[in-house]
């Protein structure tokens, strides 16, 4: 790792990376390698693969015991689980959604032709804010979608009100979420159900994966069948479905990480409070906090940046990073409202996302998670500050240079 003294240190100057190796957002939690594997061996010795198999009901058994749920229904990824929750709770018409997500979310609606209604975010939370939602109701709504973004949990009582007030079918995208609570109770047993990824880059990863919590009885027995082409018995089916199962290596991959979930939480809860506590005094630089009295797993590092008072913007910010190696992210930049088929379908969305255009402009996400120790956040952030401190003389060279690599 290469310090920066002099502004020809930067690498985006001339100057050597800060790493030789890239540093991801993202990179996977991974468990004890020996216990997947004879998890693997296992699964091969049976010779069964997927389908309802060992490993998968096993998983959801310790899924729904950790959340407090009854239901737990792991699925192939999230996307197919978030679809098929919406069609088994008979979605139509118009959902009122955040912009301020992953692309998935919408289009788990679109996909289905029922009309994702973009709603603003309070730029406290970045949830969906409650009192925009009633705005944006008509007699077409049947439901809403609310996101728990970095795993913060949206106001929950809030929409819940109004979506009894309003009849309407609430559910929740936990993408980001497993292992975080709301009041007290983990997130998973809100709403009609909630959707959890374990994608590789998720907090808990099963490689690709997904589950949908719920303690609807029948709500489970309709995505149980759903997820299996709608099969009640041997050749009889009773709705119309699709293949959305998890395989066994998925499972197994879920059971192992599942064991080392604390030290995960320990882990990340370790980078947030040196990014927090290195960061805490650079003007115009917010790392995002987050509420320690509930379970959360630290999973995300946001910076928010404020250019007025940083003058470089969060996107040459990104840049000089890049150039470091350091592979900092904008996140759900620049809003599903601004992406296809969104941005023709709502040319005139974002009159009504203020909140959600200026959060999409500040947002920057470092690296942290198990991949990520102390010297290298040390550096990061040492890096940062130098950028910040030097910050009218780059600027001033990246704005003239704005046709070369630099711009
Ligand atoms: N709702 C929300 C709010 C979501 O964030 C997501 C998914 C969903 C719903 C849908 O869930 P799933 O259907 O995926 O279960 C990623 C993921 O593909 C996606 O799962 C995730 N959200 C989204 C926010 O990010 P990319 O395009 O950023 O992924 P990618 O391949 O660029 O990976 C990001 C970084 O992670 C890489 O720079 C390196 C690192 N990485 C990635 C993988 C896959 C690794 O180090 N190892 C790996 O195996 O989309």
């Amino acid at each position: 790792m290469n310090k920066k003294s002099v502004l020809s240190d930067l690498a985006i100057l001339g100057g050597y990376p800060a790493f030789e190796e890239s540093l991801h957002v993202g990179r996977p939690n991974i468990g004890n390698r020996k216990k997947f594997e004879e998890r693997v061996d296992d699964i091969l010795n049976r010779r069964w693969l997927t389908n309802a198999g060992f490993y998968v009901k096993e998983f959801e058994r310790r899924l729904a015991e950790l959340i407090g749920v009854k239901h737990c229904i792991a699925m192939c990824n999230a996307t197919t689980a978030l679809e098929i929750t919406i069609r088994a709770l008979d979605l139509k018409g118009e959902v009122i959604v955040p912009s301020f997500t992953f692309i998935a979310t919408a289009n788990a609606l679109q996909w289905q032709e029922i009309t994702p209604i973009f709603c603003d975010i309070d730029p406290k939370t970045h949830n969906i804010d409650p009192r925009k939602v009633e705005q944006m109701i008509t007699p077409r709504t049947t439901g809403i979608v609310g996101v728990h973004v970095w795993g913060r949990p949206c106001d929950i009582n809030a929409l819940a009100e109004i979506a009894r007030r309003h009849k309407l079918k609430l559910i929740f995208d936990a993408a980001h979420a497993f292992g975080c609570s709301y009041g007290g109770s983990m997130l998973g047993s809100f709403g009609n159900a909630e959707i959890f990824s374990f994608h590789a880059t998720k907090f808990l990863n099963t490689l690709e994966g997904g589950a949908v919590a719920t303690n609807d009885d029948s709500l489970a027995v309709k995505l149980r069948l759903m997820k299996n082409f709608g099969f009640t018995e041997f050749d009889k089916t009773d709705y119309i479905g699709v293949n959305g199962k998890m395989n066994e290596i998925s499972a197994a991959m879920g059971l192992t990480n599942l064991e080392s979930l604390n030290d995960f939480v320990d882990i990340n809860y370790r980078n947030y409070r040196q990014y927090r506590e290195e960061l805490s005094d650079i003007e115009g630089v917010n790392c995002m906090g987050y509420d320690e009295k509930e379970r959360c797993n630290y999973q995300y590092i946001i910076l928010e940046i404020d250019a007025s008072q940083t003058i470089l913007t969060r996107d040459q910010l990104i840049k000089l990073l890049h150039a470091e190696n350091i592979l900092a992210r904008r996140y759900f930049y620049p809003g599903c409202h601004r992406m296809e088929p969104y941005k023709s379908y709502f040319p005139h969305a974002g009159l009504m996302l203020s909140e959600t255009g200026k959060l999409t402009d500040r947002v920057l996400c470092l690296p942290t998670g198990t991949g990520v120790n102390e010297a290298q956040i040390n550096s990061v952030c040492q890096i940062l500050r130098f950028v910040i401190e030097n910050n009218d003389a780059i600027s001033s060279k990246m704005n003239t240079c704005k046709e070369s690599r630099l711009g």
